[in-house]
């Protein structure tokens, strides 16, 4: 099999890290591969696959010879994509920095496959708490056009890096040694008010816009018009952090236009690559952030008819958004266009 030079940006980060893992577990062709990362982990040794790699700081001039250049997140991809797409790679972002760029497709691979032969170098990831939702709205649409989603979600720290897990455990040690809490780095690392995660929920992820709504929310609301190539679907989102170290949680209502049956959603998400049906009220069943955490499926389930409106469904959606969320995502995207002979 063809084999493709593959280059990982930012990867000692929580998502380049679950980069290198899915590329052994799935096989992921890769011909010769590159660690990059900022100076500061730059001499760092990573162990693959039986070999010892040596971690390179990103320059315009790592990217010759690539032919995927998978960037974990963050500001990597403004100072460098262009560098890469000009050698001729093709550039995942997991970052927001293309998302909205109407030469960007924004794609999940299940739901809008279509997108990503538009491409012109750069395809970007969406926000983890999209991918998750649209998995489940996505088929759903299939059976009639959906017209308004009401979400909530219940983010898990690891959203917020390391340091969102760090601060997390090192809280719940400090509640249970009834010591005194620290709080350093949630809601938002950079700004200088923080709350305590344990034993808490704050209602703001990322910094507030001017309409009130947090970065976070407006990033699910644009998202997801684009990835379902709807602009006239209405999208209106609260995003929550929880207590829970991996997988996102959601709350998902939806208004369609026409009649959608318990039945009738059940079995279109049964069937939708990607998606488990995890919906038994009699025994129990309900996805949960604990089941779903390090697997590669988004789990959906507590389907039920929004009685206070005519055409109206509620759901609840748990995937890990490290993977699903971020790295898988961005895998499979590489390894559609290998299928697909999308790539060279
Ligand atoms: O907090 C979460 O649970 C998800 C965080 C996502 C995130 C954090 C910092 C920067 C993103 C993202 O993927 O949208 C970004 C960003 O790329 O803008």
């Amino acid at each position: 099999m063809k084999k493709f030079n593959t280059a990982i940006v930012g990867a000692t980060g929580a998502v380049g890290q679950e980069f290198l893992k899915l590329i052994e577990e799935r096989n992921f062709p890769f011909g010769e591969l590159k660690m990059l990362a900022s100076s500061r982990s730059a001499g760092k040794k990573i162990n693959f696959m039986g070999k010892e790699y040596t971690v390179e700081e990103t320059t315009e001039k790592s990217f010759d010879g690539v032919k995927f250049a998978l960037f974990a997140g963050g500001a990597a991809s403004k100072l460098f994509a262009p560098a890469a797409v000009k050698a001729g790679a093709v550039v995942i972002d997991n970052s927001s920095n293309f998302r909205m760029d109407p030469e960007v497709p924004l794609v999940v691979p299940e739901v809008n496959p279509q997108a990503i032969a538009r491409h012109k170098g750069i395809i970007a990831n969406p926000n983890c708490s999209t991918i998750i939702m649209v998995m489940a709205l996505k088929p759903l649409y299939n059976l009639s056009k959906i017209k308004r989603v009401v979400v909530s979600t219940y983010q898990a720290v690891s959203g917020a890096g390391r340091e969102g897990m760090d601060e997390l455990k090192t809280q719940l040690e400090a509640l249970a040694r009834g010591e005194e809490v620290v709080a350093k780095v949630l809601p938002v690392a950079k700004l200088n008010k923080h709350y305590q995660i344990a034993s808490n929920l704050i209602p703001q992820i990322d910094v507030f816009k001017e309409n009130l709504y947090t970065k976070e929310e407006m990033k699910m609301v644009d998202e997801t018009k684009k990835i379902m190539e709807d602009d006239a679907l209405k999208v209106t989102a609260t995003t929550v952090r929880v207590p829970v170290y991996r997988s996102h949680a959601e709350s998902v209502n939806v208004e369609f236009e026409n009649d959608v049956s318990v039945e009738e959603a059940r079995a279109a998400l049964e069937k939708f690559p990607g998606v488990i049906l995890c919906d038994n009220p009699d025994e129990m069943l309900y996805p949960q952030p604990l089941e779903t955490s390090g697997k590669d499926d988004v789990e959906v389930g507590r389907i039920r008819k929004d009685f206070s409106i005519e055409h109206g469904l509620n759901l609840w959606v748990c995937g890990d958004q490290i993977r699903k969320g971020a790295a898988l995502n961005a895998l499979q995207i590489a390894e559609y266009m290998i299928a697909n002979g999308l790539v060279q």
